[in-house]
């Protein structure tokens, strides 16, 4: 199976980025044939910081490394330096109907955040994300709830150019994960956390104090009990999928465990798991942010592998589309 994934090299990596995507990405790349990109021309559709951003990315990269991403395993590499992305995006576009890119909830939320800057590679942004996964013949998708949307427009774009055109895309497949498709933030338990909302995220990269400080801080819901009840207790259930996710049991026995405690104890507890998940990743990447020479060299070695699948799609594509 091949594997196809991206991230936004803007904001800070969140738990929620890391249980619904990232996570995903370690355990298949231990069985199935993995490419993850650094989708920096997706960055560019909102306001940004042109100066900096060079040593963003290489940072971003920097942090999927210290999560786990094998580059030995897995390809990885830079949107941009692959410049069949766009090209293959310009052709896309033409069989993708406007009603479509209207209908996306992402598109319609970043449009009322950047009111000033709406333009039009903000509204193509799902075409370039169905290039990005249509070139590799992509399989599986595996990312959180949120991009759900963005994958079933892909899978009809590449069923509309197939049927006019002819057979030339395999159709994807959106994979989730079971738990924490969808972890929500942790002022506001009935939203997504996102980066956006900075209060809401916990980071990956926060200092021990600050996890301690945040978790504490954490919205809760009225009574005592710790149950897992989205919709009644919205806090402490979002809580308890964090707690399983990161401590590997499941919420029958987190509930069990807590069974006679209080909120207070169940999130000291939940604070210490994570502040000892996460040590290992602030750790690797300190090493890593020395090694800056070898994490471009990995980026360039991906983008060539990347490169050799891309070209052969996109020279059959512009073939059964009549172009040379
Ligand atoms: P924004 O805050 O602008 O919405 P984001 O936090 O969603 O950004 P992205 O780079 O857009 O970050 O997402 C990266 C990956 O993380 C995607 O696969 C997305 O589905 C997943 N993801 C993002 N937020 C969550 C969340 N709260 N729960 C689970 N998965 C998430
Ligand atoms: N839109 C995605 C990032 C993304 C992506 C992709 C994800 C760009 N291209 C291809 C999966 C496959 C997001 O997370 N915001």
């Amino acid at each position: 199976m091949r594997v196809f994934s991206g991230i936004q090299p803007t904001g800070q990596l969140h738990i929620g980025n890391y249980l619904g995507a990232i996570r995903q990405w370690l355990e298949l790349q231990e069985k199935e044939e993995c490419i993850f990109c650094i989708v920096d021309l997706h960055a560019i559709t909102i306001p940004y910081n042109f100066r900096e951003f060079q040593d963003i990315v290489l940072k971003k990269a920097i942090e999927y490394l210290a999560c786990g991403i094998d580059p030995e395993k897995s390809i990885i590499f830079i949107q941009s330096d692959v410049k069949e992305h766009t090209e293959l995006a310009w052709l896309l576009g033409t069989v993708c109907p406007i009603g479509d890119l209207n209908r996306m909830t992402q598109f319609k939320d970043k449009s009322k955040r950047f009111k000033n800057s709406i333009n039009a590679g903000l509204f193509n942004y799902p075409v370039l994300m169905a290039s990005d996964i249509l070139l590799y013949q992509t399989d599986l998708v595996p990312v959180g709830k949120d991009q759900g949307q963005h994958v079933e427009l892909t899978r009809s774009i590449a069923r509309k150019f197939n049927k006019k055109f002819g057979k030339t895309f395999k159709i994807p497949k959106l994979l989730l994960p079971k738990m924490g498709a969808k972890i929500m933030s942790l002022q506001e338990p009935k939203k997504k956390m996102s980066k956006s909302a900075l209060s809401s995220c916990l980071f990956l990269l926060d200092e021990p104090k600050v996890i301690r400080e945040k978790i504490m801080k954490a919205t809760t819901d009225s009574g005592k009990k710790i149950l897992y009840n989205p919709k009644r207790k919205p806090g402490i259930s979002n809580l308890l999928t964090i707690y399983s996710l990161f401590s590997g049991k499941s919420i029958k026995e987190l509930e069990k465990k807590f069974e006679n405690k209080g909120y207070g104890d169940f999130k000291k507890s939940l604070a210490k798991v994570l502040i000892k998940s996460l040590e290992p990743i602030r750790r690797k990447r300190k090493e890593l942010l020395n090694r800056e020479v070898y994490i471009k060299e990995i980026l360039k070695k991906g983008a060539k592998r990347a490169q050799v699948l891309a070209s052969s799609t996109i020279k059959e594509a512009k073939n059964n589309m009549g172009l040379t």
